[in-house]
């Protein structure tokens, strides 16, 4: 689905409705296709337009391929009294972070921290959306989720990292919350196919080719290449971490370890996450978004006006306002995909 130079709009819960009916369409429970609708719909009204509606093909034919369960359902385990595990039985992580919410913000009020290990889980979205709703409820919370080996480790000649973001969020007195999350490859995957859709080159520092020579060519790093981690062996390191945290410490595969080859179609990474919630109140007291405030408004006296989030949430009470800005050829093409199944 490729964006159309002529875009349209779309009130935020129609278009969550229509990606729900879709995914229903295309094999997965109601439960699951209200959950994905709503994150998709999220990234695509916050502008992360690398995954937002553009991954709607990506979801269906690897549904279609029967890579990923859309029927499954979360098995959530209470296992400590500050550790949660879910086996999402090859299902979306998003279900199964969903299933463990509330518990979660039981266990991290009541020890002022927990841990979430999801397993057995496939993540195909933006990571903020995971870690957002905890900053809303006062907490503080990181999100650590590997994908699929397509970044070179510093040094190294072959991919074997996934593009492995890392989100945080943390409350502020007056304002929506402090959120940042960002892979620690030099570009997002998503990101270089919508760049090599639009046959736009990249800066240099992203990726390399096929004979691993630097190129700022996208279709090279996707056909046979590979992308870079950000900040040389900083990234690389960072990269790493994801993989030890959110498959090693979870159970879930490295992003090296699975094999989709038999599943055309199949886009999905299976991998895990881990999420940290910590309650704030519990280390300085009950003064910790004020200190992000201070913090924030010491950043913007030191020049630095834009803070992460800021242009999601901008974009998104634009959207709240105007209507979800979608391509209108796209809009045209989910609108079939709800009428037919996959
Ligand atoms: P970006 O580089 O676009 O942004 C990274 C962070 O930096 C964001 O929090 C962004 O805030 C902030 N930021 C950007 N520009 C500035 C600026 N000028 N000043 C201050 N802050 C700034 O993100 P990535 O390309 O690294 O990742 C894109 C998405 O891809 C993420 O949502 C990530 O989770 C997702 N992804 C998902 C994967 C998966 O396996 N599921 C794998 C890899 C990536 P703001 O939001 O306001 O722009
Ligand atoms: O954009 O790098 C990416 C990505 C990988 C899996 C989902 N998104």
């Amino acid at each position: 689905m490729t964006a159309s130079a002529q875009s349209t709009r779309i009130d935020f819960s129609e278009l969550e409705a229509l990606l729900a009916t879709i995914f229903e369409r295309h094999g997965t429970s109601p439960e699951v296709a209200r959950t994905l609708a709503n994150n998709c719909a999220s990234a695509q009204r916050d502008g992360a337009l690398s995954h937002g509606v553009f991954r709607i093909p990506g979801y269906l034919s690897t549904l279609k391929s029967g890579w990923v369960n859309g029927q499954a359902v979360p098995s959530v385990e209470d296992v400590a009294p500050g550790f949660v595990t879910v086996d999402a039985g090859n299902g979306f992580a998003q279900p199964a972070l969903a299933a463990a919410h509330n518990l979660m913000l039981k266990k991290a009020r009541a020890n002022g921290i927990a841990m979430l290990a999801v397993r057995n889980s496939h993540h195909f979205a933006a990571l903020w959306p995971d870690v957002e709703p905890y900053a809303r409820e006062g907490l503080v919370a990181l999100a650590f989720v590997n994908s699929m080996a397509c970044v070179v480790p510093f040094g190294g000649k072959k991919p074997l990292f996934g593009t492995n973001p890392i989100s945080f969020a943390a409350p502020r007195a007056h304002s929506d919350p402090l959120v940042f999350d960002l892979a620690t490859s030099a570009m997002a995957h998503g990101d270089v196919q919508i760049a090599a859709r639009e046959e736009r080159t990249l800066p240099r520092g992203c990726g390399v080719d096929a004979d691993g020579k630097p190129t700022t060519d996208p279709a090279a790093i996707l056909n046979g290449g590979a992308l870079l981690p950000f900040g040389g062996h900083k990234g690389s390191a960072l990269s790493m971490m994801v993989e030890l945290l959110a498959a090693a410490l979870t159970g879930g595969n490295f992003s090296f370890e699975f094999d989709w080859s038999p599943y055309p179609g199949a886009k999905t990474p299976w991998t895990g996450e881990l999420v940290i919630v910590i309650d704030p109140s519990r280390g300085a007291g009950s003064d910790f978004a004020k200190r992000v405030e201070t913090l924030v408004q010491e950043m913007e006296w030191a020049g630095q006006t834009r803070q992460p989030g800021d242009k999601r949430y901008q974009q998104r009470a634009e959207a709240m306002a105007n209507g979800v800005v979608i391509g209108a050829d796209e809009l045209a093409h989910l609108r079939e995909l709800a009428k037919v199944p996959g």
